[in-house]
């Protein structure tokens, strides 16, 4: 084909190639979600309704680029982890990123409906994304107990804040000032102390996150078979399918590695 005078233009895009051999991490979170949970009514402090459309649309994003193999998700932020040897897109930093926050936002207002039935969605959710490489497995386990660990963090200030203000009757500034300085200990214990709540009896999907990983699952369908003689029959057939499973477990600690050991590659 021939060129036009134009083509030279093309040489002003950058290369944004991932390093080989690192994990590659798209985080997407949700711009200005504080209005937008104030706005479309998200109770405080988790909103089951909230957190469930983030992990379908984040299993969109799983289904429809292969390569992640693990996703962790809390608040409005979800995390793709695709594996060290991908070479999806050519590893174009710009492609992989793009493609996961456009998968993700549109899934986000698709399937709206089935989280929040009637309630309207007031205006388009936009996400932002960043790309960030981590070279070994330590590296981006630490990545990924980084988020779990901010996930622990603001879910125990979130459900004293909440509590004092919802269950003690106080002003959110009374809260505020209440928990200035305070360790977990004592926020377990104001929980505790004064309103029988026990901290690790709360909800496993508000305290750990969801993690999306592939499983592989048998699944057995009954299919009708043409015998030699030429008579029908309803024989059962086994095969073994990929689905996303997902869990609200400690991923910090070695268990859920050692349980899920093809997650990660051999070697450092
Ligand atoms: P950004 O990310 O800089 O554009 O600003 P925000 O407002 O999205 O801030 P961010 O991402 O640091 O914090 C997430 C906000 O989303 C936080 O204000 C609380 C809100 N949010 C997330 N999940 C829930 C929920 O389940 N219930 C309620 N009520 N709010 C939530
Ligand atoms: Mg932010
Ligand atoms: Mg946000
Ligand atoms: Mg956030
Ligand atoms: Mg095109």
């Amino acid at each position: 084909m021939a060129k036009s005078k134009f083509e030279y233009v093309r040489n002003f895009e950058t290369d944004d190639t991932c390093l080989r051999n690192c994990y590659i991490v798209v985080r997407l979170d949700g711009r200005n979600f504080h209005k937008f949970a104030e706005q479309h009514k998200f109770t405080k402090p988790n909103d089951d309704r909230a957190l469930g459309l983030m992990t379908r649309s984040a299993r969109s994003v799983m289904g429809d680029l292969e390569d992640i193999i693990i996703a962790y998700g809390q608040s409005d932020e979800f995390s793709f982890v695709f594996k060290r040897t991908s070479t999806l897109f050519k590893r174009r930093a710009s492609k992989l990123m793009t493609h996961v926050a456009s998968q993700f936002s549109s899934s986000y207002v698709f399937y709206w409906k089935d989280f929040f039935g009637e309630q309207p969605l007031l205006y388009p959710p936009g996400f932002d994304g960043r790309v960030v490489l981590y070279p070994t497995n330590r590296n981006l386990r630490d990545y990924l107990s980084w988020r779990q660990a901010d996930c622990h963090i603001n879910n125990l200030y979130n459900t004293v804040f909440w509590t004092l203000v919802q269950k003690g009757g106080l002003t959110t500034v009374q809260a505020e000032d209440r928990l200035k300085g305070t360790l977990a200990a004592d926020k377990n214990e104001i929980l505790f102390s004064e309103f029988d709540i026990n901290y690790n009896n709360e909800s496993a999907l508000h305290k750990k996150g969801t993690t999306l990983i592939w499983e592989k699952r048998d699944e057995t369908v009954t299919k009708r078979m043409k015998r030699p003689d030429g008579e029908e029959e309803d024989v059962p057939v086994t095969r073994s399918r990929r689905t996303v499973q997902d869990y609200h477990c400690d991923i910090i600690g070695e268990q859920f590695w050692e349980e899920h050991p093809d997650i990660l590659e051999d070697g450092c």
